[in-house]
């Protein structure tokens, strides 16, 4: 019975496996396969005068890449990775890989990104890449588990909508029938009517899309956004889960991924400790023009302020206490100082991670506030109703998936944590 190629240990007398050729290495009497599956690297040392000529034709057979599969002894030895070899008894090629390759997997050959991502089925196959994905597999079920265990209710809204939710960026429109329709940016306005149908706290980790401009190495134009959205809450609630929740998320993969983490070489692998410093936005353009980046009350926080700011923080921290003017429609404002809002966003010291705020929930409200960013309320009446028919004060947040891995993982660029990215040049594979 074929078993994981990490199962196989110098105590094991016979083994059978399958997997790709990683590499192959001809010592004239002594051919070497390394044999790659999901959990590890065997080294099958073929003795030509000594394997059948089955086997022989077989090894000839098989390129780099190619899947194989095989059977025999296994053997101690401190020659081969992880102190073990097999020396086949039978090998049969399952699926040839034609020569040469589009991309090397064993990394020799260094690739462009480009390159990479055109071939992302064979980049995919590199232990170094496929690391990411698990170490992005543990994270985001930390995640889910976490507000599980907060008792928060996993949800779908629609992706296929009517209205944007964040002024800023551009959507996509969409064929739909005889309607005006677009992708969601954001699911919003459909996690805070989920507040009036009395659901208390939701979750959605789901696609959201954006037509970004620029091609930036921190932005995509269909991302993975972590929403919750919280009844009878603040903003100060908020951002209390979602600095734990991150926290957790990097407790869970320290504690289940070392081998990822150490195939990425991130050996020094830092926790964050919740709670996250915070200051206002007010203190973070002061820091920012000291720095040499001057802004003023009502700007947006630049890259280049984004970059000074991190840089003295050196850690995760909120910026809170927003101008209004910079914000949505649907965040509340200071009651006693309308210009500022309770909107915070959670930064790492490299770019924003997170967004959120404290809702506007009362209906008279919201529609001036709709209408103050000059759209239509007419336009928003299928959210608006829910507002007039019993709504909590509630809050929430959004995470960007990709920007939690890209961070997590020192990783230069945000394609390099998405399977098949999707940005301004590429709609493909
Ligand atoms: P928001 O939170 O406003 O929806 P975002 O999450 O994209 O947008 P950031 O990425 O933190 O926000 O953007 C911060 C700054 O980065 C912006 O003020 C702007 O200077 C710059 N920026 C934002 N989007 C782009 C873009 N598509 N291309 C180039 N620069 C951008
Ligand atoms: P915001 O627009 O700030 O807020 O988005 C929330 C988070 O989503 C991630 N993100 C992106 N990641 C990669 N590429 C993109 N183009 C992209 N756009 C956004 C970022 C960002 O911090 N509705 C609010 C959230 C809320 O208030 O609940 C919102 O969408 O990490």
């Amino acid at each position: 019975m074929r078993i994981p190629i990490k199962d196989v240990t110098p105590e094991c007398e016979r083994a059978e496996v399958a997997g790709w050729v990683h590499e192959e290495r001809d010592l004239g009497g002594l051919t070497f396969l390394l044999v790659r599956d999901r959990t590890g690297i065997l080294q099958v040392t073929i003795p030509k005068k000594k394997v059948s000529p089955e086997v022989l034709a077989a090894v000839k057979e098989a390129s780099r890449e190619s899947v194989i599969s095989c059977e025999g002894v296994v053997k101690a030895t401190d020659k081969a990775p992880g102190g073990r070899e097999l020396v086949p008894e039978t090998l049969k090629v399952i699926s040839r890989a034609d020569t040469p390759l589009p991309l090397d997997v064993s990394e020799k050959v260094p690739a462009e990104l480009d390159t990479r991502l055109d071939n992302r089925y064979l980049d995919l196959r590199k232990p170094r890449v496929n690391s990411i994905f698990l170490i992005r597999n543990a994270a985001l079920r930390a995640v889910s588990e976490f507000l599980w265990d907060h008792h928060f209710t996993q949800v779908q809204t629609p992706k296929v909508v009517a209205a944007a939710t964040e002024g800023g960026t551009e959507l996509f429109p969409l064929a739909y029938f005889d309607k005006e329709a677009f992708l969601n940016q954001s699911p919003q306005l459909y996690k805070q009517m989920l507040m009036s149908a009395g659901f208390d706290r939701v979750y959605e980790i789901g696609p959201i899309f954006r037509a970004e401009e620029h091609n930036t190495v921190r932005h995509l134009n269909e991302a993975t956004s972590i929403d919750i959205e919280m009844s009878f809450a603040d903003e100060k609630d908020v951002m209390k889960i979602l600095e734990e929740v991150v926290s957790y998320a990097y407790e869970k993969v320290a504690d289940t991924c070392s081998n990822e983490l150490a195939t990425l070489g991130l050996n020094d692998f830092e926790v964050p400790t919740a709670p996250f410093p915070k200051i206002t936005y007010q203190e973070a353009i002061e820091i920012a023009s000291k720095k040499g980046e001057s802004l003023t009350f009502g700007d947006d926080l630049t890259t280049a302020a984004e970059k000074v700011v991190g840089e003295e923080m050196g850690t995760m921290y909120f910026v809170t206490e927003w101008p209004s003017s910079t914000r949505p429609f649907y965040t509340m404002a200071f009651e006693d100082r309308p210009e500022v809002c309770r909107a915070f966003d959670m930064m790492h010291p490299r770019m924003e991670l997170s967004s959120g705020a404290q809702r506007c929930h009362v209906h008279s409200k919201l529609v001036e506030q709709i209408k103050g960013k000059g759209l239509n309320p007419d336009a928003f009446e299928f959210y608006l109703n829910p507002f007039r028919y019993g709504m909590p004060p509630h809050a929430g947040w959004g995470l960007g998936a990709e920007r939690l891995v890209m961070t997590m993982l020192d990783l230069q660029n945000i394609r390099e944590g998405v399977l098949f990215p999707r940005d301004r040049h590429r709609v493909s594979p």
